[in-house]
């Protein structure tokens, strides 16, 4: 085996899954000017500089950096010269200037309303743009929404809804209904109505099987006081059943959810694609869905359509998947990386493998995940990089 890097938790480790990262930072003014960068080179599909952006704020300086201290930043990881300079410029003028123009250009401007919406990823956005869109208005036209209630809302879905592509490109339907719910789904979510969706998603799964397991898992399982969306990962006690009690799960789950009312769209329904003589079992075995979900209203109260992810693991890869869908991206991103350069395994929410061999691993709890790959355990809330 290779020697391996130096292991032990430090702030300034080159792997995010090596780092204690806190929500709170304390140079939160400073990483949201670097932020605009990286969105900026994100939405332009320059995708190594914004990932070089990402990664340097990703690195947790326990101090406000200021003139005195910002020698020492230089000696972080993932910060370059040119993170540097902007530093630098921060702490002279407040603000970085180049974040200033960003803000003020008009295609940036549509690039990030654009991708507001569910189902437009940069590359769409650039497209619409280009073929001369540049507002939310235009955007309705073109998709051919206009302003709904909800109850026509819920109409938009079609029948055949289970039908949804699991393939790259979103079917329109997806950006139509994104578009009509935008302004709803731009509202965070509390814990407590995570919580609530949660109990009413197992409420109707234990109906249909017995002896399932769960995690609340994304930014909530975090710590953030208010989500996106809401993460949940399911699986079975049953390690004997060797995912059998968790096949199919997925789309019977969805379509229960959706006779009863609680989920309105299907964004996104991956299916078990049980033929494909290439990948075992266990590769397989991660079915999800992507999903809008409403709570019932009780008292004349209305709740607000929330996007819903529901992930499928057979029950040996149960902790692999709760922690690829803890987060964050960039914990999960560097975990994909020590994985294979310092362990020479494969790390993915579906289970850990050895390259040589393709050896698969099966850890009974999120602690054997971390000591298989010989990693210090980092409670979820401390995965904020
Ligand atoms: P998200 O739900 O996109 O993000 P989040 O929960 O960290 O924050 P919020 O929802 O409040 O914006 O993703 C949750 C985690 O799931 C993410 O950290 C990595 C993982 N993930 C995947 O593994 N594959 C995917 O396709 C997506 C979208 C996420
Ligand atoms: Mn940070
Ligand atoms: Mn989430
Ligand atoms: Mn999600």
């Amino acid at each position: 085996p290779a020697p391996k890097s130096d292991t032990g938790i430090r702030h300034d480790h080159r792997y995010a899954c090596m780092r204690y990262a806190p929500l709170i930072c304390p140079n939160q003014g400073l990483v949201e000017q670097i932020a605009i960068l990286r969105r900026d080179r994100e939405l332009e599909g320059l995708d190594m500089q914004a990932l070089s952006y990402e990664r340097a704020i990703s690195v947790p300086f326990p101090f406000p950096i200021t003139s005195d201290n910002i020698h020492e930043v230089s000696e972080l990881p993932h910060i370059g010269k040119k993170i540097h300079s902007k530093i630098q410029e921060y702490i002279e003028h407040g603000e970085i200037s180049e974040c200033k123009s960003i803000l003020n250009d008009a295609r940036y401007q549509s690039l990030v309303d654009f991708t507001t919406v569910y189902g437009i990823g940069p590359s769409t956005a650039r497209n619409l743009y280009a073929s001369g869109l540049r507002t939310f208005e235009d955007l309705e036209k073109h998709y051919d929404v206009s302003p709904r209630t909800n109850d026509e809302i819920g109409q938009t879905s079609s029948p055949d809804y289970l039908k949804a592509s699991p393939t790259t490109g979103l079917p329109q339907l997806s950006i139509k209904v994104g578009l009509a719910l935008r302004e709803e789904f731009s509202l965070q979510i509390p814990r407590s109505e995570v919580e609530e969706i949660h109990d009413a998603v197992i409420n109707e799964l234990k109906r249909i099987r017995s002896g399932c397991v769960s995690t609340i898992a994304g930014g909530y399982r975090r710590g953030k006081d208010k989500s996106n969306d809401i993460d949940i990962v399911i699986s079975h006690k049953d390690l004997k059943s060797g995912g059998d009690q968790v096949k199919g799960l997925c789309a019977e789950l969805v379509k229960r959810l959706y006779d009863k009312g609680l989920v309105t769209h299907v964004m996104h329904l991956s299916s078990f694609r049980e033929h494909n003589a290439l990948r075992t079992s266990h590769w397989d075995s991660l079915e999800k869905a992507l999903t809008v979900f409403k709570l019932p209203h009780k008292k004349g109260q209305e709740h607000v359509h929330r996007r819903l992810d529901l992930i499928f693991a057979a029950p040996e890869v149960y902790w692999t998947a709760v922690v690829g869908w803890t987060g964050s991206r960039m914990f999960e991103r560097d975990l994909k990386l020590w994985a294979k350069q310092e362990e020479e395994k494969k790390f993915d929410s579906s289970g850990i493998t050895r390259r040589h061999d393709s050896k698969l691993y099966f850890p009974k709890s999120e602690q054997e995940v971390f000591e298989l790959l010989h990693l210090e355990w980092i409670d979820p809330t401390l995965r904020n990089a």
